[in-house]
């Protein structure tokens, strides 16, 4: 049985008074390890070679003054970068403890003194060389959550502090667990988060310079691009497709990042003779260009997933040769390191007449992160989902009724030739023209056979043959276009294809799955 004056003694003593500059100089920390973890963590999303913390350790080795910098480097030897990063993270430890002391006694000094510390970390990191567009987000979003924190904190730790003062037991306790509580998360969130970022923007950086750092061979033989491949319509899809505007789709959440140094590729299954290549056994096979256009499946009719450009590889049939692929084997499952797969016919790989390749670059470039580097499939034909595997790291020789690809028991079939089409760029769809001479123009594709004749039909009328451009070979597209003597009003136009082999585009519309959408493209001017 307890008195009343033991019960005094003990709430008094859960009712001590807080070291409050103390736990103020921990909000501060937990407040600006917040702003690093979050703008680390945006970095990996948006701006992935901006680092906010080397941002600003990069500065500082551009501004301190020789003299320091030799004697950095006679002190430490060859740790003198480690020991800038930790003096910088000691130097900033002790400011952010400072800014959360000054804010729990002046409300919004400290927080002024932290956001004034993001504002020259977004600085240093939107003046580094090759900062992204979007390079001043993380720091920014970093700053917020890092001030918004600390007004936080600072505000639970001064009403602990008071309700201590004022013996008012209830309210101090709460104050103070609520205190260490969103301290504790923010803290231990802000490590597992920022560290984690900070790791994978490493990983991507190294790739990154993996890339910049590629001399690949130079091509044996290159892709000519004729004169009048180009007509020159304004509104039209030029005839090669910029890198930055192909168009990309695949099931990665986040983009692979594979070095080539570690890249191998190995061929097994249905072979007499598994191998191994590194990139540069590969690569050092010999390099050609082959202009190719590649379509999606999900392109519907008109659409925009297709893209044509000049790869630069090494032909698979050439590759598979050494493997020695067995009689019975007709599907190779090419597989992606994020596990992707894909079922392409072994004959579509190995048929001397069409050049299925691995591909190391892209209109003269070293494979873009997202097109597949260091190595991707592409092979002239075939809709991507079944051939065009990217970040390719093995082939399994095998049957199409013992193994299926990743679309298979999705909803997609496991052969799946690309359907020929033909698109209108311009006039386009809800874009009114005015009335008089017109030029109508778009794109047409039937890889491997090659486009004969490109037809459009203005209101139903009869069919026109369109100029073509001089095609790159038959398995790029070509442009198309019309003249057309535009009068006022309403108009359908409709385009179709011919191929090399006399088929004409069917007219039946088939949806996206199970292989490719068909159908005539008829779209609806307004002439004015
Ligand atoms: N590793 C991997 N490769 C892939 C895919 C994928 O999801 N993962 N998608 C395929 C599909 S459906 C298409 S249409 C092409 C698209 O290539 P692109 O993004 O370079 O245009 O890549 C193919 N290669
Ligand atoms: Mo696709």
């Amino acid at each position: 049985m307890t008195t009343d004056t033991e019960t005094r003694t003990d709430e008094s003593s859960t009712v001590r008074r807080p070291h409050g500059w103390l736990w103020a100089s921990l909000a501060g920390l937990v407040s600006a390890a917040a702003l690093l973890a979050v703008a680390e963590l945006f970095a990996v999303l948006v701006a992935r070679s901006a680092s906010p913390v080397l941002a600003v350790g990069s500065v500082i080795v551009d501004i301190v003054p020789r003299p320091l910098k030799e004697l950095a480097i006679t002190v430490f030897g060859e740790s003198d970068k480690i020991a800038l990063l930790v003096g910088v993270g000691l130097g900033a430890a002790v400011a952010a403890a400072i800014a959360g002391v000054l804010e729990y006694r002046f409300r919004f000094v400290g927080a002024v003194i932290l956001g004034i510390g993001g504002v020259l970390a977004t600085a240093a990191i939107v003046t580094r060389a090759g900062a992204g567009a979007l390079a001043w987000l993380p720091p920014v979003l970093g700053t917020v959550a890092g001030v918004v924190l600390l007004l936080t904190l600072a505000r639970r730790l001064r009403r602990w502090v008071a309700a201590a003062a004022a013996d008012e037991t209830t309210a101090a306790g709460v104050n103070r667990r609520g205190f260490f509580l969103v301290s504790g998360i923010a803290a231990a969130t802000a490590v597992v988060v920022g560290v984690g970022a900070r790791v994978v923007n490493a990983a991507t950086a190294s790739v990154a310079a993996a890339r910049d750092a590629l001399r690949l061979p130079t091509a044996r033989t290159t892709v000519t691009i004729p004169d009048g491949a180009s007509l020159e319509v304004p509104g039209l899809a030029p005839i090669i497709t910029p890198n930055s505007d192909f168009y990309r789709v695949d099931t990665a959440l986040t983009v692979p990042n594979v070095d080539p140094s570690t890249w191998r590729l190995s061929i097994d299954g249905m072979v007499d003779q598994p191998i191994e290549l590194s990139f540069d056994d590969l690569v050092n096979m010999g390099l050609d260009e082959y202009g190719v256009t590649l379509t999606c499946v999900s392109n519907e009719v008109g659409g925009g997933l297709v893209g044509n450009a000049i790869w630069t590889g090494i032909p698979i049939r050439d590759v598979l040769r050494m493997a020695a692929p067995q009689a019975d084997a007709d599907m190779v499952l090419s597989e992606s390191v994020d596990g992707y797969t894909a079922s392409t016919p072994l004959s579509a790989l190995t048929d001397d007449g069409l050049d299925a390749i691995f591909a190391v670059a892209m209109n003269g470039e070293p494979l873009p992160f997202e097109h597949g580097f260091p190595v991707r499939m592409v092979v002239p034909g075939l809709y991507g989902y079944v051939s065009a595997t990217k970040w390719v790291t093995k082939l399994t020789v095998t049957r199409f009724d013992q193994d299926e690809a990743y679309w298979t028991p999705r909803g997609y079939s496991a052969e799946a030739p690309i359907k020929m089409s033909s698109r209108v760029d311009t006039p386009k769809i809800g874009t009114p023209v005015s009335a008089g001479r017109v030029p109508i123009a778009g794109m047409a594709w039937a890889q491997p056979v090659g486009i004969e004749r490109v037809e459009v039909s203005i209101d139903d009328g009869d069919w026109q043959s369109a100029t073509l451009s001089t095609p790159i070979n038959d398995q790029s597209w070509v442009q198309w276009m019309v003249d057309w003597d535009a009068q006022p009003g309403s108009h359908y136009i409709t385009v179709r294809a011919v191929d090399k082999q006399g088929n004409v585009q069917t007219q039946e519309q088939a949806a996206i799955a199970p292989n490719g959408s068909s159908g005539w493209q008829r779209t609806l001017v307004t002439v004015r």
